[in-house]
């Protein structure tokens, strides 16, 4: 009984989440554009599975609970097979879920992955084995911060201002991903893939290859550090002519 019970406690709360404003789930808001447009796909997907959860939890209690073996009725329970409205209900339910999920996914994506026209900055990002370097055309073709596992790099990003990244990979695939900011991308060797988004908040947050890549993997990491315009147009002023 203690499961009923625990079930009893667990629906209740999915209710009340799902009702009220529901948590960023790990995630904060409006830390980056791309974070804006995937929290809510995000919290979707869990309030989903949430469902699905208990719905399957409640199929696996129910018989269970209220059709176990009877003392006193030690018969075979009645069998249902070939039951054809059963199977195509079980059949269409998980497709419409996938759908809709496929859809939801795909919308965002689009809006995501989609060039803008009031790009204010590049940046471009090579993964190495087994470090990043980025480079800033705007302060010169040859400026580029290169790290080394041993010292990692990192990204000084505008705030409010929109940037195109550009992505390739030196060796093997490598995987651009910063978690706060809800985004990844690979950077593959021989191909130049396009990011673009907005910091919207000040501060340092943490980045990291999350493409297994070799023996230093784990050590491919960066810092992503969002400052002013203002503080962006002097760091671009610091690095012309030099090689960080
Ligand atoms: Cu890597």
């Amino acid at each position: 009984m203690q499961g009923l019970r625990a079930l009893a406690l667990l629906i209740p709360t999915l209710f009340l989440t799902g009702c009220s404003k529901v948590s960023g789930l790990g995630f904060e808001e409006g830390v980056s554009s791309v974070n804006d447009e995937s929290l809510t796909l995000w919290q979707g997907a869990w309030i989903a599975a949430g469902v699905v959860g208990v719905f399957t939890l409640i199929l696996i209690l129910w018989p269970a609970f209220f059709h176990r073996l009877k003392k006193d009725s030690p018969e075979f329970p009645k069998q249902t097979q070939y039951n054809i409205p059963i199977e195509i209900i079980y059949t269409i339910i998980p497709f419409l879920i996938v759908a809709v999920m496929f859809f939801y996914t795909a919308k965002k994506e689009s809006v995501i992955t989609a060039k803008s026209p009031n790009v204010m900055h590049q940046i471009s990002v090579v993964g190495i084995q087994w470090s990043w370097q980025f480079g800033y055309p705007e302060a010169g073709d040859n400026v580029l911060v290169t790290g080394t596992p041993a010292k990692p790099p990192t990204l000084v990003v505008p705030l409010g201002e929109r940037v195109r990244y550009t992505l390739t990979a030196n060796d093997v695939i490598h995987g651009f991903w910063i978690p706060a900011f809800m985004i990844q991308m690979q950077a593959l060797p021989g191909v130049t893939n396009h990011l673009e988004f907005t910091a919207n908040k000040l501060g340092e947050f943490p980045g990291r290859c999350n493409m297994l890549c070799g023996r230093a993997h784990t050590q491919m990491i960066f810092k992503v550090k969002v400052v002013t315009p203002a503080e962006y147009q002097t760091y671009l002023q610091t690095l012309k002519g030099s090689t960080v």
